[in-house]
């Protein structure tokens, strides 16, 4: 059985996890922490990453790709090869241009660290100029890329929250605001699949902070 390892805290877990259970595709989930991954997995120690019956394989857009091809029911990208690529760039902003840039700001926002001041208007400035880039790309009609779900909601889903909270903590203001991203959230929360994702993202948050209360 396709195993997903890393824990379901995490974002770039979430979008893979909801991918699966949006596909209906059969999985297992491994725990494992930042710190205790399989070094032969994900090399860079990240998560998530796949244990398959073939091997094992990390970077969650390439799951996605892999899970796509392996198992084509439910798409999760359109058919032909245009509208595919336009999903695929909305995911690559997503991850690249949106979260990881965002990322840069989480020691601050959500771990009790600070980030300097230059870190902080490089990081601003550079979400700013991405989110405009990204809002003339994005559909929201309803689904981010049309009117489909694609495996590019599967990343929004997943990383807007942290891009939102993490821009109102440290800037005070939500960089997302002007993107009609929080009736968007809801309505992907109402799908079952995402709900159980988000329930599963809770309980493993209390997990979480017990564990770093212990060790501390
Ligand atoms: N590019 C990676 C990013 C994954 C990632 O950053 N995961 C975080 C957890 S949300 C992680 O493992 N961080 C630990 C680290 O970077 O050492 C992917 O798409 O899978």
């Amino acid at each position: 059985m396709l195993k997903l390892c890393g824990f379901a805290g995490s974002n770039y877990h979430n979008k893979v996890k909801l991918a699966l259970l949006e596909k209906g595709v059969p999985f297992e989930e491994e725990l494992a922490w930042v710190g205790e991954t399989d070094p032969a997995a994900s090399p860079l120690g990240k998560v998530p990453y796949f244990k398959t019956e073939d091997g094992v394989m990390c970077e969650s857009a390439v799951m996605l790709e892999y899970i796509e091809q392996k198992y084509p029911q439910n798409p999760l990208l359109p058919a032909d090869p245009f509208a595919a690529a336009k999903v695929r760039e909305l995911a690559l902003f997503l991850d690249l241009h949106l979260e990881l840039v965002a990322r840069n700001l989480y020691p601050q926002a959500f771990f009790g660290g600070k980030v300097s001041d230059s870190v902080k208007e490089k990081v601003g400035a550079q979400l700013e100029k991405n989110i405009a880039a990204f809002a003339k790309l994005a559909k929201f009609s309803p689904f981010v890329a049309g009117d489909t779900l694609t495996l590019a909601d599967c990343a929004a889903v997943t990383h807007f929250p942290l891009v939102s909270g993490a821009t109102k903590l440290v800037y005070g203001k939500d960089f997302l605001a002007d993107l009609p991203v929080r009736d968007y959230l809801k309505m992907m929360g109402e799908r079952p699949h995402m709900q159980k994702v988000n329930a599963d993202r809770k309980a493993n948050m209390e997990l979480m902070m017990a564990r770093m209360k212990a060790k501390s």
